[in-house]
C-alpha cells in the first residue's frame, strides 16, 4: 500500500476514506481534517481561549497538541481522581496517567497544564467516596459527576470560552448505538459535537475528534511521538461501552464506514428535526445552593452531594 499524495510505502490505510497515507502526510490531513471539523460545526473561532481536558490518554493529548499546531490558545486541564489498581494490583492508574500529562506539558514551552488534585481539593479520592457511597466496585457514574463538574468548574473560573475533550468516533458511535438501544431519548437530544453554554452557568464544550476512528488518533499519537498511558482505568473492563464498541467494530469490519455513517448521519437527522427538544421543554435549573453550578436537585447539586455525610438510606 503506497501513499496517495508522494507514493511512499503508507504508514496507514483508511478505508473509509479509501486514503492511504504515508507517516509524513497523514499527521498533515489529521491536523488539516481538524481544522474542517471545528469550523463545519462551527466550534470556536480562532481567538478562543480554549481548555482542553486532558487524561494523559492518546486521544485527549493528541489534541491539545493539534489544537497548539492549528495555533490555537488551549491549556491543558488534568484531573487527577486518586485512581489506584483494583485489589492487590500494584498499578496506580491515576499517577501514571498524570505523569504523561505532565511531560507531555513540560517538553513543550507553550503548553500550560492545569492539575486538580480532587484528594487533596475535597479530601477524599473518587474511589473512597464510591466506597463510602457502597458503590466502590462501580465508582464510573460518581467519578463522571467529579470529572463533569470539576471541568466546568475550571472552565468558568478560567474565563475560557470552551471546553474541550478528546472524544473519537468510536467514543460518539459506541454512546450513540447505547442511547438508541434504550431509546434514550434526552441523551439523543443532548448527544452533539457541540453543547453551547447556556447562560445559566454550563461552559460550551466541543469534541473536535469527533469524525476520527480511534485507530487514527492512535496512529497520529504514535507517528507524531506523544507518550500516553496504555491502558484503560482499571474500571473500565466490562463496561457496556466497551462492548457496544466491540460490537460495532465487528461491523465496520465487515462494511467500511458503518460507524461513520451511523454517527454522520444521526448528526444531519438531529439538525433537520428529530430529537429536537420542543421549545416549552422544561428546563427547572437553578444555582446549587454550595457551588453555584446549575442543577435540576433541589439544594445541592450532585457533585456538593457526594461530600455529604452519608444518608442511612444509602448505606443499606
Ligand atoms: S476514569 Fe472514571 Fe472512567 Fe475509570 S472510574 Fe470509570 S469513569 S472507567 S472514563
Ligand atoms: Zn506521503
Ligand atoms: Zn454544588
Amino acid at each position: 500500500m503506497r501513499c496517495r499524495k508522494c507514493g511512499e510505502p503508507a504508514a496507514i490505510n483508511m478505508r473509509h476514506h479509501k486514503l492511504a497515507l504515508c507517516s509524513r502526510h497523514f499527521p498533515e490531513w489529521f491536523v488539516e481534517q481538524t481544522a474542517r471539523t471545528i469550523h463545519k460545526y462551527k466550534m470556536f473561532p480562532p481567538d478562543a481561549k480554549i481548555l482542553v481536558a486532558v487524561s494523559g490518554g492518546k486521544d485527549s493529548l493528541a489534541l491539545w497538541d493539534v489544537l497548539m499546531k492549528l495555533g490555537y490558545r488551549a491549556d491543558g486541564l488534568y484531573i487527577d481522581l486518586g485512581i489506584e489498581g483494583k485489589g492487590e494490583s500494584p498499578f496506580t492508574y491515576s499517577a501514571q496517567s498524570k505523569e504523561k500529562a505532565v511531560a507531555f506539558a513540560d517538553a513543550r514551552p507553550e503548553a500550560k497544564l492545569i492539575i486538580v488534585d480532587i484528594p487533596a481539593l475535597y479530601g477524599a479520592s473518587i474511589i473512597n467516596v464510591a466506597h463510602k457511597r457502597r458503590r466502590g466496585n462501580r465508582p464510573c457514574s460518581i467519578c463522571g459527576t467529579v470529572k463533569r463538574h470539576e471541568m466546568n468548574r475550571v472552565a468558568l473560573e478560567g474565563g475560557y470560552d470552551v471546553l474541550a475533550t478528546g472524544h473519537n468516533l468510536d467514543d460518539e458511535a459506541a454512546t450513540l448505538f447505547g442511547n438508541v438501544l434504550h431509546w434514550q431519548s434526552g441523551y439523543l437530544q443532548r448527544q452533539s459535537p457541540v453543547l453551547p453554554a447556556d447562560g445559566t452557568g454550563l461552559a460550551r464544550k466541543v469534541k473536535p475528534f469527533c469524525r476520527f476512528y480511534e485507530r487514527e488518533t492512535a496512529a497520529y499519537a504514535l507517528i507524531e511521538n506523544i507518550d500516553y498511558i496504555y491502558d484503560e482505568c482499571p474500571f473500565a473492563t466490562g463496561a457496556t461501552s466497551l462492548s457496544h464498541k466491540e460490537t460495532l467494530s465487528r461491523m465496520e469490519h465487515k462494511s467500511p464506514g458503518t460507524k461513520m455513517h451511523f454517527y454522520t448521519n444521526f448528526l444531519r437527522a438531529k439538525a433537520e428535526g428529530l430529537f429536537a427538544p420542543p421549545d416549552d421543554a422544561p428546563r427547572d435549573l437553578h444555582p446549587c445552593a454550595k457551588c453555584g453550578q446549575p442543577t435540576v436537585a433541589p439544594d445541592l447539586c450532585n457533585f456538593c452531594r457526594l461530600w455529604e455525610p452519608v444518608e442511612p438510606s444509602e448505606s443499606r
